[in-house]
């Protein structure tokens, strides 16, 4: 048999647990193709000796690489959307995060392959291949910029100062793309390979939100978020 004092410590943990802690609310979005499911190709590397053998399984067998620009699953989740607030902030303007964000080059493929930052934010450029690659970004609202890293172990730090989905190539390797979403808020996520994101602490409000594919496009969902909870947005790319 419980002693009070038990029992009173346990209505209030679960009081707690039920008052919410944070101010403003969040979005679980989740991104469906409808539509023919895409198949990937296997990369062809061979053009440099280095990056034809740079992907390998644990066991050292050469590893396959897959295409990046439709990644969806049997089940039709989209991985590589980024879903992020259109419209609704009004003229708040938010912090930059210190925080640096990463783009590598290992076994001549950009990791991540689509990514999102805040304008000004950081952003650290680096080779871990060692074999030459030159990062030239398509930047339209901004100057662009295009290096080369040629030795393992470069780094360079980089920045967008202005909002757009800035596409990133390298010119050495034409298989080899990236994107940067960059926005000049924090509300943006990019969805995993089960097709789901979240966004945290968004105040209460109504919202535009969108969801943009490089290769599916963008579609947009109006939602309402209210303090202390998680609106669920379901985003469905068609085949065009
Ligand atoms: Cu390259």
């Amino acid at each position: 048999m419980k002693t009070f004092a038990a029992k009173l410590g346990a209505m209030v943990l679960v009081a707690a647990i039920a008052q919410p802690v944070l101010a403003g609310g969040g979005v679980k979005a989740t991104a469906k193709f409808d539509g023919e499911r895409p198949r990937r190709t296997v990369l062809k590397m061979d053009a440099d000796q280095y990056c034809a053998t740079a992907n390998k399984k644990a066991d050292g067998s050469p590893k396959k690489v897959g295409s990046e620009e439709a990644i969806v699953s049997k089940s039709g989740m989209i991985k590589n959307v980024i879903v992020y607030v259109k419209d609704g902030l009004g003229d708040a303007e938010f912090e930059v995060p210190t925080e640096k964000a990463e783009l590598d080059q290992k076994g001549c493929m950009y990791h991540p392959h689509v990514q999102a930052v805040q304008a000004k934010q950081p952003i650290i450029v680096k080779n871990s291949d060692a074999t030459l690659h030159n990062i030239h970004s398509f930047a339209q609202k901004q100057k662009a910029f295009n290096f080369a890293q040629p030795k393992q172990g470069d780094e360079k730090e980089v920045s967008f100062a202005r909002p757009e989905i800035v596409k990133v190539k390298c010119d050495v390797h034409p298989w080899m793309s990236a994107y940067v979403g960059v926005f000049d808020h924090p509300f943006h996520a990019v969805t995993e390979k089960d097709g789901t994101c979240e966004l945290s602490d968004l105040p209460a409000g109504e919202y535009t939100l969108a969801a943009w594919h490089e290769t599916f496009g963008e579609v947009e969902q109006k939602v309402t978020v209210a303090d202390g909870a998680a609106a669920e947005v379901e985003f469905v790319f068609k085949e065009k």
